[in-house]
This record gives structure tokens, C-alpha cells and sequence, in this order.
């Protein structure tokens, strides 16, 4: 029997023998009164990896994000993100649900950024029918627009917009390891211009649970307090920050091979009759592609490539997403070109 080609994701991951190990000899105590030890130094690592003050440990991206859109907001408060950021479409509206918080969009250029321009000229002034805009979310890297890297230039340049405007500037990294990988930055110099982060263990990381928020240590004293609010106060939860601090040592600078399989992907695509895609768009483990051959349809192709066991998800029509990871080798990718093409010829 030939395994599954998994690419719906790289949260399909399962922890690694070393995670494993750690998990099962971690240190533990009960982390909402601050006592376990594995959680407290996750949480000095990432603010170290990050070059934050302080960090948070919390369950997942979503809630990652969460905290930090509640810590900067109060209800009836205005954020700026974009039209394809992962807060806006993928974590069922909760700042706006949970929070009041009103998500105001802009069109998210393909390279992922925002033009700074309409960012400007989106902030409110001071006018009593307006909501007071508090905060820009920017994705990085960011996934619905085909995983880019936003340039470190472009982050700073929003940053000084928002604090010249009395707004703070929260970055959703939930890949952003593979942001630092793809550019041959550290990741803290990608992050240097925000006021908050979130970021993931339990992606490319292959970690099995956990994202953190980071930032200054007043702004995690509060994150901490709304981490409690919404649920996500764990007690040992050291047995899951072990397997984050493996992902953090071993795991983050492999990511480049993905990002090599995720190029060698697009190219080889590119060659496929009836696939459209820019390869040169892809700078890190994601690709998007559109299947453009009449009477397919992404569903269609999904589902035709489940059967001859490649996983992809369909994301639009006739869109589907593929992303590499390190369950992912470079014969898989080869396979998965030959599969895509003799599904298309039948
Ligand atoms: N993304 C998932 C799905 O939700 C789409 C995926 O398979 O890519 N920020 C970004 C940029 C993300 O891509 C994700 C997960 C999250 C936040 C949320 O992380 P979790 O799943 O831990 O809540």
C-alpha cells in the first residue's frame, strides 16, 4: 500500500521522536499560577527569539491572535487588516464575536502587503461618528497570498505609520519562521516595528499543540489576563511547551527544504497541461495553483487526486492550495507532479 501524500497543510504534522521524548520527561507545574518551569522557559525563549520583552504561551494561532486584537482594543474600536488575512477569514470573525472590535478591510496587494497609502488614509480622525482605529494587522508570511514574505522594510514603514498615528501594529507570524528562513533574517528583526506577534509551533514546526503572543511585558500582563478570560489558562502545560522548545532548537531552519519541494512543485505544475501558476511567486512552503482545463474544477481535482492518494485542499473554484512540510520528501513531490498530470489526461 503506498502512503498518503499529505499536503492540505503543514498543521497535519505529528511531533517528532525527539518532541516526544521531551514531552515525556518535561518538567510540569501549574502554569496559571506561573509555576512550570518547561512554560516559563518556552516563554523567556520566544521573547529571546523574538527580541520582545516578555512572551505568552496559548493554545493556538487563533487564540493567539485573538488575545492580542482584545489587548489593543476595546469594544467599538476600529482594526485595519487586509482582505486575505487569516484573522478575517479563517477564525470566525471572533474579534468582532468575542470582542466588538470592528474589523475594517483593505485590499491585501499579491505580495501580501497593504499599499501604505490606503493605509493612511484609512485611519479615522477625531469625528463622533467614527470608531476609533487602534490597530493594523499585518500577516507575515501570509498564507492566503500564496505564503509571501512581506519585506522587512515594508513592516517598518507600516509600524511608523501606526505609532506616528497613535495606533499599534500587531503581526499574525504563524509562519513567520518561514519568513525569517526565506530572507536569511532573524526573526525578530522581522518583527521589530510591531507592538505584538503571535506565532505558531504547530505548523511547519511540526510541534503537535501551541502558538505564543509576544510583546512588551505590560501588553502580556494583560494578554495573560484575557488568555484567561477566553479558556486558554492551561495547567501543566509543559508537556506541550517541551515539544515547543524542540520545534524552536531543531526545527526552524530545515524549513528551507520545504520551501526547495514547494519550488520544485510550482515549477514542475507550471509544465502541466490545464494548471495555471506563477512559480515565481513562491518564496516559502506554499503554492496555490488554478486548474484552468475545461470541465475541471478544483473540487473536481481534489477529489480525483484524494483517490490516487495526494491530499490537497480546494480553496476557491478552481483554486487548490498545496503546502510542503517535513512529512513532505522530494520523491513525494515528484510523485505528486506525475499524479497531477495523469489525472488531468483522464
Ligand atoms: N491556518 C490553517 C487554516 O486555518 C487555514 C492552515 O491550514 O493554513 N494565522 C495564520 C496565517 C494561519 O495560517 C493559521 C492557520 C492561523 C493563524 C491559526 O492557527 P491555529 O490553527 O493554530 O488556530
Amino acid at each position: 500500500m503506498t502512503t498518503v501524500i499529505d499536503l492540505r497543510s503543514d498543521t497535519v504534522t505529528k511531533p517528532t521522536p525527539a518532541m516526544r521524548r521531551a514531552m515525556a520527561e518535561a518538567e510540569v507545574g501549574d502554569d496559571v499560577y506561573g509555576e512550570d518551569p518547561t512554560v516559563n522557559r518556552l516563554e523567556t525563549l520566544v521573547a529571546e527569539r523574538l527580541g520582545k520583552e516578555a512572551a505568552l504561551f496559548v493554545p493556538s494561532g487563533t487564540m493567539g491572535n485573538l488575545i492580542c486584537v482584545l489587548s489593543h482594543c476595546g469594544r467599538g474600536d476600529e482594526m485595519l487588516l487586509g482582505d486575505q488575512a487569516h484573522i478575517f477569514h479563517y477564525e470566525q470573525g471572533g474579534s468582532a464575536a468575542v470582542g466588538g472590535v470592528h474589523p475594517r478591510i483593505l485590499p491585501n496587494c499579491p505580495d501580501g502587503t497593504i499599499d501604505l497609502q490606503q493605509l493612511a488614509g484609512a485611519i479615522r480622525g477625531d469625528d463622533e461618528h467614527f470608531p476609533v482605529t487602534r490597530l493594523i494587522a499585518l500577516e507575515n508570511t501570509h498564507n492566503r497570498c500564496g505564503g509571501r514574505v512581506l519585506p522587512p522594510e515594508y513592516i517598518d514603514a507600516v509600524g511608523a505609520l501606526a505609532h506616528a498615528r497613535g495606533l499599534k501594529l500587531h503581526i499574525d507570524g504563524a509562519r513567520l519562521w518561514n519568513a525569517a528562513v526565506a530572507l536569511g533574517e532573524s526573526p525578530a528583526r522581522l518583527v521589530a516595528a510591531a507592538d505584538s506577534v503571535s506565532v505558531c509551533f504547530s505548523k511547519g514546526l511540526a510541534a503537535p499543540v501551541g502558538s505564543a503572543v509576544a510583546g512588551p511585558r505590560e501588553f502580556i500582563r494583560r494578554a495573560r489576563r484575557m488568555r484567561k478570560q477566553v479558556g486558554g489558562g492551561m495547567r501543566q502545560a509543559g508537556v506541550l511547551a517541551a515539544a515547543a522548545i524542540v520545534a524552536l532548537e531543531q526545527m526552524v531552519d530545515r524549513l528551507a527544504e520545504d520551501h526547495a519541494h514547494a519550488r520544485r512543485l510550482a515549477h514542475g505544475l507550471a509544465n502541466i497541461d490545464g494548471i495555471r501558476i506563477d512559480p515565481t511567486t513562491v518564496e516559502t512552503n506554499i503554492v496555490y495553483f488554478d486548474v484552468v482545463k475545461p470541465g475541471w474544477d478544483a473540487p473536481k481535482l481534489s477529489a480525483a487526486l484524494a483517490a490516487e492518494g495526494v491530499r490537497m485542499n480546494d480553496t476557491a473554484p478552481y483554486r487548490l492550495r498545496a503546502v510542503t512540510h517535513y512529512e513532505i520528501s522530494a520523491a513525494d513531490i515528484e510523485r505528486t507532479l506525475t499524479i497531477v498530470d495523469a489525472v488531468l489526461r483522464t
